[in-house]
């Protein structure tokens, strides 16, 4: 099965990250929250200061831009880990980043975890993947090594996932 499991399954995988603001802010255990109470499976979980190389992959698609160095900086400096994640269950990867909100705390809904606790683009204290592409990418840059994702089954599953 591919490594962010099968797409639109329960089985499906998403990578999200509280970066180094998150921590050094101590809402580390608010954002595990939201996915914990909504009934999806914690399948991962390390804090971890990343290598600026794991940091420039994992913001690529970005490389072009001018706050690309700042934000490499910001995430790899080890004022504070990053806590990666990874969560599994009924589309997370398109909820994931519903519950996140905008990028731009500012546009993000009330609800949202950066509506409810950040302002600036700058330090939006969480990431999530943002396609199915992205968490295969993602999950495997972060826990690519054997063993860091634990398949288990949750004894909650039948009265979160049943349809009847
Ligand atoms: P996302 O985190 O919502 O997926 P992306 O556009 O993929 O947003 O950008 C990745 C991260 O880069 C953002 O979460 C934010 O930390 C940072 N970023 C994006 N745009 C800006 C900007 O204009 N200034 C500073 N940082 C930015
Ligand atoms: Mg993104």
């Amino acid at each position: 099965k591919p490594i962010a499991g099968v797409k639109g399954s329960f089985s499906e995988r998403t990578f999200i990250a509280v970066k180094p603001d998150g921590v050094q802010r101590g809402l580390v255990a608010k954002v595990i929250a939201r996915f914990e109470e909504r009934g999806y499976k914690l399948v991962g979980l390390k804090a971890i200061v990343p290598s600026k190389e794991l940091a420039e992959e994992h913001y690529g698609d970005l490389k072009s831009k001018p706050f690309f160095g700042g934000l490499v900086d910001y995430m790899t400096n080890g004022k504070a880990p990053v806590v990666a994640m990874v969560w599994e269950g009924k589309d997370v990867i398109r909820q994931g980043r519903v519950m996140i909100g905008a990028t731009n705390p500012l546009d993000a809904a009330p609800g949202t975890i950066r509506n409810s606790y950040c302002q600036v683009i700058g330090r939006n204290i969480v990431h999530g993947s943002d396609s199915f592409e992205s968490a295969e990418k993602e999950i495997s840059l972060w826990f690519g090594k054997a063993g860091e994702l634990i398949d288990w089954t949750s004894a909650n599953e039948q009265w979160i996932l049943s349809d009847n």
